[in-house]
């Protein structure tokens, strides 16, 4: 409780030991503000604390302030806009969303749908599409709350963006003209812009989307000024941590470009969010913490008066003696129930509403149903200046849907209305349907040149257009070719080097490429040095908003530790959440911003698809351009680091994005090939695709290219060496990433120990190989005349490099042997897959690669075993292998 309010006398939860003193003290403070001012008043305040601090007095919770609106009655702007046609707007949006989640339920009892979200935001939204959010080229971005999108859906369709035909589909998209359930740039490209749909997700890329925008201003590539991110997010996705993890950025940049709308309608999907306590006074000690505005929208204009001769606070003591449980009750209650169990607590509240009739008090709305309170918080936010602003606004879920829904536990899941119940939300909303138009669940949509239809046209014009609308196209960018960027890598005649140092030496040259290098986004998570990157430091800045306030100890140094306003590295800190979501807006900019850039995020493999694989899969979803670069990867090739930073996995869940192409070189010249194609893909051709590229630290020799390798490495495999002319038996070895040279090692072992001649094969990627063998499978499956076009006649990829030949095929790689088992249907001979199952250990890359059997010899021995020959048992004692050892993935 703040100290400074006046308790009523004699209240029993704060006694008072001196009434008369507390009360001398508080006329003074009045008299302070009233003669000097409130700044006078909070500089003698802030004084008075921080003496009261020297002295070591206990200091009150000072982060919580009354459960009041922040902005007073006298702070508030007058309402630029018609409230009474506004509200009927907003009751047309309200019904059409739910006509939309009703209909959808009854055409199939399977689709879901929400209605309660959206009900509770209706009015928040609405507000915003009146008079905030600017659309066009350098619009705001809004981060809609993903299961209010029946409401946005609603409002589109008023707006003649979305047809009847679309609204009837929502959520049966397979035919290929529906509207998703959530808000999915994948599924609706010209429509939806961020892909929010888990939870958590939202608020973190748009504090990063709103991080990015400065830092594309201060780069001097985008006009920023003045745009803004608006992030709608529900209370009980504030539980998430992802909704957490950017607000003492966002603080610390002082990013006054974002307004987080938290929608406290004090439910989750199960119950209340806080039924015991206060999710509000929680969230402002959070963000007010962290370095937040935060703006209190609790009460509508109804209470107003109410405030006004409520001298003594009785009001506030109530609120906030009241947990979250109890004002859910209230909200599925009626006005009767409330003036019994709130008001009549105290008699001073009692006589407060004394004149008011159950149902007034029924209709005292909370504040994130009036539009003039809802105005008064975004006007004060998009001007506050210096740092990001949260609204907490109190809502009632399922407002408006009476017992059909309203406060209602079960009510997030509410998708069938009946009649009774339509018809009674047509009464509230006062819309204009008759009965039997309400039964059928009718969309009603205006004629254009009504006045509701002029004016919400008019609203958005004035703004500058409509949202949400996504922008597909970019200006397509000149991409440098690899001798450009790669010449030592595709002329490296044996030297030896690691994929990490070709790839960093590759992305210094793309730096300085004149019309690219200022495109690059380089992001890191507290790793430069780890990946030899440091020089970059020097060389590009690292960005900071207000550059360096010191003098860093390394200053001497060529490669010093550089912060600059107009820096281009994104350093994350140790903070892969985040960095993702900046590599996200980043790889979007050519949407958002209509200006492409290239992001290349470098990290541990381990810590990126296994820890923010959902990031990656919004990612994907966002339709992101850009690399990620697996660094450290596999599960041997980073040896001594163990069972934690090992990944054997990245490259199977790679497989499963649809949009992720994923490559796993083994050679500097095939990384120079995969990143000169993929520059040519994503920033030339405009392909909604991303590269997952992993890099190894490990030194090998590098050969130089060889002629016509550009297909194989593409499209997933090339022969690196070819068996010898011998009369033998023959097998094929197929090696990835630093494997690779454990097959070319066996190979010699095979040819040498035992007379049998391998090919080798390095593979770029099991999932491309995988990709077109699929098409054409399906192809041939479905083509409806056995020998017709279109059966994939034309051989695949792996049908080509290793057609039938009865000569087995041994292939290795550092993931778990899911990997290459990606590919064995297209194999048709005897295919032997290795990997690195199990937990990871701390040892030497020969020990580890041993240990996991996927070292030179125990490919030889696979190789000898799909043989069928003989000497099999005689090779594993040759090379020391124990057959009595437990398989590693059991170990
Ligand atoms: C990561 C994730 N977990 C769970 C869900 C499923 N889910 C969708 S809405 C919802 C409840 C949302 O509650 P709240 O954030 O309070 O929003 P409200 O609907 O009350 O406005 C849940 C659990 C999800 N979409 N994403």
């Amino acid at each position: 409780m703040d100290p400074s309010i006046p308790r009523p006398v004699g209240d029993p939860h704060d006694p008072d030991a001196d009434p008369v003193e507390t009360r001398e003290w508080v006329e003074a403070l009045d008299a302070l503000i009233e003669t000097e001012g409130a700044e006078r008043a909070t500089f003698l305040l802030r004084r008075l604390l921080q003496h009261a601090r020297t002295r070591r007095v206990p200091l009150p919770q000072v982060l919580a302030t009354p459960y009041v609106n922040t902005i007073g009655l006298d702070e508030q702007p007058p309402y630029q806009g018609n409230l009474e046609i506004e509200s009927r707007i907003s009751a047309l949006v309200r019904w059409n969303a739910l006509a939309m989640v009703v209909r959808a339920n009854r055409a199939s009892g399977e689709l879901g749908g929400h209605i309660a979200s959206y009900a509770s935001a209706a009015d928040l939204f609405e507000v915003g599409f009146n008079h905030f959010f600017r659309g066009g080229e350098r619009g705001d971005l809004v981060y809609f709350q993903p299961h209010s999108a029946p409401g946005v859906y609603a409002r589109a369709y008023l707006e003649g963006r979305l047809t009847e035909d679309a609204l009837d589909h929502y959520r049966r998209e397979t035919g290929g003209k529906g509207l998703s359930s959530y808000p999915h740039p994948w599924l609706m490209p010209t429509f939806w812009q961020f892909p929010t749909g888990s939870m958590g997700l939202g608020p973190l890329f748009a504090i990063y989307q709103a991080r990015f925008m400065r830092y594309l201003g201060h780069r001097g590539l985008a006009q920023t000024a003045g745009r803004k991110v608006w992030a709608f997010v529900g209370d009980g996705e504030m539980d998430e941590p992802e909704s957490l993890a950017g607000l003492s950025i966002a603080a610390r940049e002082k990013l006054d470009n974002l307004v987080l709308v938290v929608n406290c309608n004090l439910q989750r999907l199960d119950g209340p969010v806080r039924g015991n306590g206060s999710i509000v006074q929680e969230l402002e000690g959070l963000f007010a913490g962290a370095g937040w505005n935060v703006v209190k929208l609790l009460w509508s204009s109804d209470w107003d008066p109410l405030f006004a001769r409520d001298v003594h606070q009785w009001l506030e003591k109530r609120f906030l003696e009241t947990v979250d449980g109890e004002f859910q009750t209230y909200a599925a209650t009626s006005g009767a129930f409330n003036r019994e169990h709130f008001f009549n607590k105290y008699p001073e509240l009692r006589e407060l509403v004394a004149h008011l009739s159950d149902d007034d008090i029924d209709r005292l709305r909370r504040g994130g149903h009036d539009p003039v309170k809802i105005f008064s918080a975004y006007w004060h936010a998009s001007r506050h200046e210096g740092q990001p602003t949260v609204i907490l606004a109190k809502t009632k879920k399922g407002y408006g849907m009476g017992t059909a829904g309203q406060g209602r536990m079960t009510t997030h899941q509410q998708k069938k209305l009946d009649t009774g119940e339509l018809l009674a939300f047509r009464d509230r909303f006062a819309l204009p349907i008759a009965d039997a138009q309400c039964e059928a669940c009718e969309f009603v949509r205006p004629p254009r040149d009504s006045p509701e239809m002029a004016y919400l046209h008019a609203r958005r014009e004035k703004l500058g257009g409509y949202l949400p609308v996504r922008s597909t196209k970019a200006e397509p960018l000149a991409t440098p070719e690899a001798k450009a960027f790669a010449k030592f890598a595709l002329e490296a005649a044996g030297k030896e080097m690691s994929t990490t140092v070709a790839f960093v030496r590759m992305a210094g040259q793309l730096l300085r490429d004149a019309a690219l290098g200022k495109r690059i986004v380089p992001i890191i998570a507290d790793e430069a040095r780890t990946f030899g990157m440091a020089d970059l430091f020097r060389q590009i800045g690292i960005y900071s908003p207000i550059g360096q306030l010191y003098q860093p100890e390394d200053q001497h140094q060529l490669s010093y530790y550089k912060e600059a306003t107009e820096g281009q590295i994104l350093e994350e800190g140790i903070n892969e959440a985040g960095a993702i979501a900046s590599w996200v807006a980043a790889a979007t900019s050519y949407s958002v911003h209509g200006v492409a850039m290239l992001p290349m995020y470098i990290y541990y493999s381990m810590f990126g698809f296994q820890r923010v694989g959902d990031e990656i899969w919004a990612a994907a979803d966002s339709r992101s351009r850009g690399f990620l670069f697996g660094a450290t990867a596999g599960r041997t090739t980073l040896s001594g680091e163990g069972l934690q930073h090992e990944d054997g996995t990245s490259h199977l869940i790679a497989s499963t994005i649809p949009n992720c192409r994923a490559y796993d070189p083994a050679l500097a010249y095939e990384l120079a090939v995969i990143l000169e194609d993929g520059m040519r893909r994503m920033l030339g051709q405009q392909e909604d695709v991303f590269y997952y590229v992993t890099l190894m630290n490990e030194s090998y020799a590098q050969p130089s290219m060889p002629e016509g390798a550009t297909e194989g490495i593409l499209r997933g495999m090339h022969r690196v060496h070819a068996a010898g002319g011998g009369k033998g038996p023959k097998v094929r070895l197929l090696g990835a990433g630093t494997i690779l040279q454990e097959a070319l090692a066996a190979a010699e072992l095979l040819e040498r120990d035992w007379s049998i001649a391998a090919d080798v094969f390095s593979v770029t990627s099991f999932t491309e190989l995988r990709r077109e063998a699929m098409a054409a499978s399906r192809a041939r499956r479905i083509s409806p005349s056995p020998l017709g076009e279109g059966r994939g006649e034309g051989r695949t990829w792996i049908e080509s490099q290793l057609p039938q030949s009865g000569a087995p095929v041994i292939a290795a790689c550092d993931y778990v042997s899911a990997v290459p088992d990606l590919i064995r249907p297209w194999i048709r001979d005897p295919y032997v897959a290795l990997g690195t199952d199990g937990f990871g250990r701390s040892d030497t890359r020969a020990s580890l690669r041993r240990f996991f059997e996927v070292d030179r010899h125990s490919i030889a021995v696979a190789a000898l075993s799909a043989l069928g020959d003989a000497r099999a048992p005689e090779a594993v004692k040759r090379y020391g292998m124990d057959p009595a050892t437990a398989p590693p993935w059991t170990r």
